[in-house]
């Protein structure tokens, strides 16, 4: 009698541990990473023979980024770059996500002079990311230009697909014998409307309801000319994989009135679906709800033709299927609603999307005032993704939250074990995604934001020379979960299918 009762009790025991102790697990072959970028971490801003790039230049020559600072030494992975690595061994990640500096590598931006010091330094953190078993996933551009070809009109010059097809045969002949995993763009819709519709990154020209869409009709033929390099001189001997990351912020609708339902497609169509319709929608071509309502203004407003470019069918054929996989950087979830308004006299991205666009007062904050902490829009980002593009691999390059640079960064743990857990809601919903990314290993240059907004599993001290890194709570954080390859459960709003059984 004693004994059973003791032995109900430990099993009561157990399975209590169990049920708290819950952990969902990842995929198996799941994979997980840091990343960063060049600009952001490199410094040596004139080491050698590299040249000026935009970044150089707008950070040198105006006052926008708000701390008067600028990427000079930034974290000094230009010379620090072996500690990076042991960083990453430290967290334990399967691959790092970095960056290449293109007036590092051809200083005058064209490929008739290559760096041997720039070759140098990326095969130096290649070799030593392989010797620690760390996968390197390299994106070709992270938004700093050289400045000699901004000069020639950077992006909106379409002989700049040209140039970047240069610039990625010198770094697929360099680095593609161990490199395995290219991402020719990082987030274009960032710099194409932000750099060139206005002034939120370089070059900061500020050209609304033209700039933006006449820079990103080059980088989507820049794009699929490189896939297309790639798949047809290197990938029969190099066997690697190239796509680009694009980033998706999920748009939820204020209420479900036909309007604002239609508000918030519009809103998705004129994010994701920018960069995503041309190269991984069966049909191709720009979306659309972006092609009509362009065209509509643009016609109001008296132009003679749409100030959304126009692709060829041959065009639209050629920049369609360029991917190998999706890749997504994902942060943030806005409330759309639909804009009463007709008037839409100015040539604007704004008035050209015509929505009314927001975020709600109870999503937690974080360090950059358009970070809120919603979870569940990560899910229906991916769900969206799915359903839209016929459920691609998707790999998720950027994932993070910014503070002021506390080590005890709890509320940096809580949003990935909330977004990891989001994740997994998409997973089990059927989404094929295979690769997860901290933005970012460590603190860094944060654009205009300078280093006011720091998004690191380390910190760095930017007062000190040496520029020292420490590891906050979230970098254990983070190393346990690659470690159990899984996570704490914790349930979403949209997780309401979740099964019970699924604890036992
Ligand atoms: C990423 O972009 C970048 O790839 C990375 O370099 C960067 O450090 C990281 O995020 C953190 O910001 O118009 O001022 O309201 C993130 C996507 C989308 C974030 C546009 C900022 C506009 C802010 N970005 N968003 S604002």
């Amino acid at each position: 009698m004693v004994s059973r009762t003791v032995f109900f009790v430990i099993i009561l025991i157990s399975e209590c541990g169990r049920i708290f102790a819950y952990k969902r697990k990842f995929p198996n072959n799941f994979s997980f990473g840091a990343a960063t970028a060049s600009y952001q971490i490199e410094g040596g801003w004139n080491a050698s023979d590299k040249s000026e790039n935009i970044w150089d230049d707008l950070t040198h020559n105006t006052n926008l980024v708000v701390d008067k600072t600028n990427g000079d030494v930034a974290c000094n992975s230009y010379n620090l770059y072996k500690r990076d690595v042991e960083m990453l061994t430290e967290l334990g990640v399967d691959f790092y996500r970095f960056s290449l500096s293109w007036s590092r590598i051809l200083p005058t931006g064209f490929s008739e002079k290559i760096s041997d010091d720039g070759l140098k330094y990326y095969n130096a953190i290649i070799d030593n990311l392989l010797e620690a078993n760390v996968t390197p996933i390299v994106t070709i551009y992270h938004w700093d230009l050289p400045k000699s070809l901004q000069d020639l009109g950077g992006w909106t010059n379409p002989l700049m697909a040209d140039y970047f097809a240069d610039f990625s045969n010198v770094v697929f002949e360099a680095f593609g014998d161990r490199v395995k995993t290219w991402l020719t763009f990082n987030e274009p819709l960032v710099f194409c409307q932000q750099g060139y519709g206005g002034m939120g990154k370089a070059p900061a020209l500020n050209l609304t309801g033209v700039g933006e869409y006449l820079s990103a009709h080059t980088v989507l033929k820049a794009h699929a000319k490189v896939y297309h390099l790639y798949d047809e001189n290197f990938r029969p001997a190099q066997k690697g994989r190239i796509s680009m990351t694009i980033s998706g912020q999920w748009y939820e609708p204020d209420t479900d009135s036909p309007e604002d339902l239609e508000a918030a497609l519009v809103a998705e169509q004129f994010d994701v679906g920018w960069f995503g319709h041309p190269i991984f929608s069966k049909e191709g071509d720009y979306p659309n709800a972006m092609k009509e309502r362009i065209m509509k203004r643009s016609e109001e407003q008296g132009y003679t033709k749409s100030r959304l470019p126009e692709f060829t069918a041959e065009e639209i054929e050629y920049i369609k299927g360029t991917y190998d996989f999706l890749g997504l950087n994902h942060y943030t979830t806005y409330s759309v609603k639909a804009n009463g308004e007709t008037n839409f006299v100015e040539p604007s991205f704004e008035h050209d999307r015509g929505v009314k666009v927001f975020q709600e007062a109870t999503w937690p904050s974080s360090a950059s005032s358009w970070l809120k902490v919603v979870p569940w829009g990560f899910t229906k980002m991916l769900k969206w993704i799915r359903s839209n593009y016929a459920n691609p691999e998707v790999m998720v390059f950027e994932n993070g939250f910014s503070d002021n640079g506390t080590t005890d960064d709890q509320d940096r743990i809580n949003y990935h074990r909330l977004y990891l857990n989001a994740m997994l809601d998409a997973v089990d919903s059927g989404c094929n995604i295979t690769a997860y990314t901290v933005w970012s290993l460590m603190d860094n240059m944060e654009w205009l934001r300078g280093y006011t907004e720091l998004f690191g599993l380390y910190r760095v001290d930017f007062n000190d020379t040496e520029r020292k890194r420490t590891p906050k709570s979230s970098a254990f954080y983070y190393r346990d979960v690659i470690k159990d390859r899984a996570v704490e459960h914790v349930k979403n709003k949209d997780d309401d299918d979740f099964d019970i059984s699924l604890l036992l």
